[in-house]
């Protein structure tokens, strides 16, 4: 072979097709898996209510080129060059952030709503400060305290729970706790509480006692940012939320807070106290998302959420069912299982067969372990996305009522209530596709 003929043959550091050749050419094995994964998104009832279904345009945001770039700092202050391109997206995502929740200042780095919620720790409390938040059993949230959660390790928590005869914040424990333990940070939301949490309130405790407050708003954003719920930045000294549940978009987390002496200690807390570059290719989708809420639509689809939600709630009622609270305020209600002798695990195994996708969840004063639990949480944001009303949400509550029934029956084996729920799920879902043509 001549020289130059061996130099063209040669091997160089890429395989063929690095820059064009698409996943399912060049790694099938990955490929057919997140074709799978598309097949079942598209093919089952999605309850979780931690879940949501991007549009096409987060989906392209998160899977760009942002995804090659590394920077450190904030805008105009970072610490590797070039930069520009990332500074004019961080400064978007920050600019559709304060307008969509009213609030001064943004932080849009939070790789997740638990990183939002350690970097406010850092920048209000010190390690054996005490904090006050809402048990996680009761409805709180791992990273408000929990013991096995780093911020349960290190700070002296102390948990307010729920009313054992209505399932609801008892504002008035609340206070007496504040006064008793003189928290330095008391913390209000959750990742299962469904019902509206009284912010005014809450301030009051807080200031009574010279606490900071914080609102973690992950699982009722969307309502807000859609304006059919109270919003709770006029009230809390920082909120935080994760944007892909109700807000329905990239994976990660935000803080918001609207004092500027705050909104420095929350930047430092998050970079350089916590983390260390930004994931810009989540930080676009979050202002895809962003700007997706901004519009008048958002408002439609969070009122659909709620309708769906309740729709959901009520048929479980009339089936039989305790839904914590008789109702929800949330895209989420949790179902207490315990008068029908069932458990959540066992609950959330067979509705998984039946293609209905939930989480087992601890219900107040549950004793049960977490592993097991006794009871279900249901979530309306995905469905609501691809088109589910509120005659579909009636639906699926027959269909889980259905395979729920036949798990009390036969505790041994559902199969004939799974498989006749699947089939129906199976029509249902055919009849609202999601990215089709993908
Ligand atoms: N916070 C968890 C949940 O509520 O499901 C995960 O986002």
């Amino acid at each position: 072979m001549p020289p130059s003929d061996r130099r063209k043959a040669a091997p160089t550091t890429l395989h063929d097709g690095y820059f064009t050749a698409p996943l399912a050419e060049t790694d099938p094995a990955v490929a057919d898996v997140i074709g799978r994964e598309t097949d079942r998104q598209q093919s089952v009832v999605e309850l979780i209510a931690s879940e949501n279904i991007v549009s096409r345009a987060v989906l392209e945001a998160q899977g760009s080129v942002f995804t090659n770039k590394t920077v450190e700092g904030y805008p105009g202050r970072r610490y590797y060059g070039g930069a520009a391109e990332a500074d004019a997206l961080e400064r978007i995502a920050i600019e559709r952030a304060c307008a969509l929740f009213g609030s001064r200042f943004a932080n849009v780095q939070p790789h997740s709503g638990s990183q939002a919620n350690h970097a406010v720790f850092l920048a209000t409390v010190q390690p054996g400060d005490t904090v006050l938040s809402m048990a996680l059993g009761a409805g709180g949230h791992l990273s408000h305290g929990a013991s096995v959660n780093i911020t349960g390790k290190w700070f002296k928590i102390e948990n307010y729970g729920v009313r054992r005869q209505d399932g609801r914040i008892d504002y008035d424990e609340v206070e007496a706790l504040a006064r008793a333990c003189r928290p330095k940070l008391v913390i209000a939301g959750g990742s299962s509480y469904p019902r509206a949490i009284d912010f005014a309130r809450f301030r009051k405790i807080a200031d009574a006692v010279g606490a900071r407050l914080l609102v973690d708003m992950a699982h009722f954003a969307g309502l807000v940012a859609g304006a059919i719920h109270p919003n709770p930045v006029p009230h809390a000294d920082i909120v935080t939320t994760t944007t892909y549940k109700s807000l329905r978009g990239a994976r990660g987390g935000l803080i918001l807070c609207n004092d500027a002496d705050m909104a420095r200690k929350i930047d430092a807390a998050v970079f350089p106290g916590i983390q260390g570059s930004v994931m810009l290719h989540a930080l676009a989708g979050k202002a895809v998302c962003f700007g997706e809420a901004l519009r008048p639509e958002f408002r439609r689809y969070a009122e659909a959420t709620l309708a769906n939600a309740r729709a959901l709630a009520a048929r479980l009622i009339a089936r039989g069912h305790d839904v914590v609270t008789g109702g929800t305020d949330m895209p989420l209600l949790l179902v207490d299982l315990r008068r029908r002798g069932l458990k959540g695990d066992l609950a959330s195994a067979s509705l998984d067969r039946a293609a209905i996708a939930c989480n087992k969840n601890a219900v107040p004063f549950d004793e049960e372990k977490p592993t097991v639990t006794s009871g279900l949480r249901f979530g309306a944001s995905a469905g609501t996305t691809r088109g589910f009303g509120v005659p579909e949400f009636e639906r699926i509550g027959d269909l889980a009522a259905d395979v729920l029934d036949g798990l009390c029956e036969n505790p041994a084996d559902n199969t004939a209530a799974e498989l006749a729920a699947a089939a129906s799920i199976r029509d249902l879902t055919a009849r609202f596709p999601i990215y089709s043509g993908q």
